[in-house]
């Protein structure tokens, strides 16, 4: 058992902080069982007192003898604690005494969190950062845009999803697609995937590094309100390392039911909610009329199963191209591209390339298919 000295130690300096440096530990001996303390102070201390400064927990820790007693100026205060037996203790209780046992001896749980109760609502929200291009490097003054690095784009992504934490309705389900040129640069040698020279921020370890950081951090905060499900959707910047990130999160959160990792090694991946049906690709390197049709093939028993029908893209940037339409619709499948979030780069500049920066949440109910979408703009 770790002893007293320093625990007392840690203490004193509590009740130093908490009282202008007025009360001090006189004496003070502690076993399992039990804490005796001896206070010097100005005035007698209440037992509500003595509990405040000491930092003990009410629900733990009972106060069974208390006494004061003048000496000279000062007051010496006796005290003495007891645990509380188990049989007064709630199940609440017992988790503390347990948790504050296991600091005591430094012991650290392996990490397995199990399933929230979730909202019956009927409704899943979908948060589409797309493009993201993570590690590009943009110069304002050479674009006449944004500067982007890897802490620039972190900072943005964490306002990102707080905007759409705070506009989020009552939802069973997050999906989060992860991927989609979440990447700039594919490799150690800051091509894409197919090899094209990038701008690039910083090393491509680092930026790995970071983009691990910056995805612990806002999958903990939505999977705290609803279990996250995400999609990893390769991009044509990001092929390889999409891959890589989406194995690195699965292994992560293997221990937490309140998170899903689909990392399968098809390329397009599919949402069903209810009546709805998502597909998710990048949309580069397709036949632009394929989709719909592959839709239905691929999965035919959950293009039966659905009624709404909706392709989530990245890739353009923006709402729409020559040969893209905002919302393209056959034979009622929509294909939609979603915007991007990113700054112009000096290759985008240099092409004369624009478009406006903006990040999407689509909100769907499974009977009535997507009932809101909210947008973000930096
Ligand atoms: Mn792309």
């Amino acid at each position: 058992m770790k002893h007293t000295r320093d625990i007392a130690e840690k203490q004193l300096k509590k009740i130093d902080k908490s009282a202008n440096g007025q009360p001090t530990i006189e004496k003070f001996t502690s076993n399992e069982a039990g804490k005796d303390y001896i206070l010097n102070a100005s005035t007698v201390l209440t037992e509500d007192e003595v509990f405040n400064l000491l930092g003990l927990d009410k629900e733990v820790w009972e106060c069974y003898d208390i006494t004061g007693n003048k000496y000279g100026t000062s007051w010496q205060t006796k005290c003495r604690f007891r645990r509380k037996s188990l049989e007064d203790m709630t199940p609440e209780d017992y988790v503390k005494r347990f948790i504050e046992l296991l600091d005591m001896q430094n012991v650290k749980l392996p990490f397995s969190v199990e399933k929230r109760e979730t909202s019956q609502s009927g409704k899943m929200a979908e948060i589409c950062v797309f493009d993201f291009h993570f590690g590009q490097l943009s110069w304002g003054d050479e674009t006449g845009d944004g500067d982007y690095n890897i802490e620039i784009a972190a900072s943005l992504m964490d306002q990102t999803i707080d905007y759409f934490i705070d506009n989020l309705p009552d939802v069973e389900k997050i999906i989060l697609p992860i991927g989609n040129d979440f990447f700039n640069s594919d490799n150690a040698f800051n091509t894409t995937y197919s090899g094209t020279p990038q701008a690039e921020s910083d090393r491509w370890k680092r930026t790995f590094f970071s983009a691990e950081n910056l995805y612990i951090k806002q999958i903990n905060k939505l999977s705290r309100i609803a279990p996250v499900e995400i999609k990893i959707v390769p991009g044509n910047h990001d092929r390889t390392r999409a891959f890589f990130l989406g194995e690195f999160l699965r292994a992560w959160y293997r221990n937490d039911e309140n998170v899903e990792v689909d990392n399968g090694a098809e390329e397009r991946k599919y949402v069903e909610w209810g009546k709805n049906m998502i597909m998710y690709c990048h949309g580069d390197g397709l036949h632009k009329k394929a989709l719909p049709l592959l839709l239905v093939q691929e999965r035919p028993e959950m293009y039966a199963r659905t009624k709404y029908h909706e392709i989530h893209k990245g890739h353009i940037h923006q709402g729409s191209e020559k040969n893209h339409r905002v919302s393209q619709e056959t034979m009622g499948i929509k294909e939609i591209i979603i915007p991007s979030l990113v700054p112009l780069d000096d290759w985008h500049k240099g092409k004369g390339y624009r478009h406006l920066c903006e990040a999407t949440m689509n909100v769907y109910d499974k009977e009535r298919g997507k009932c809101n979408i909210s947008l973000f703009h930096p």
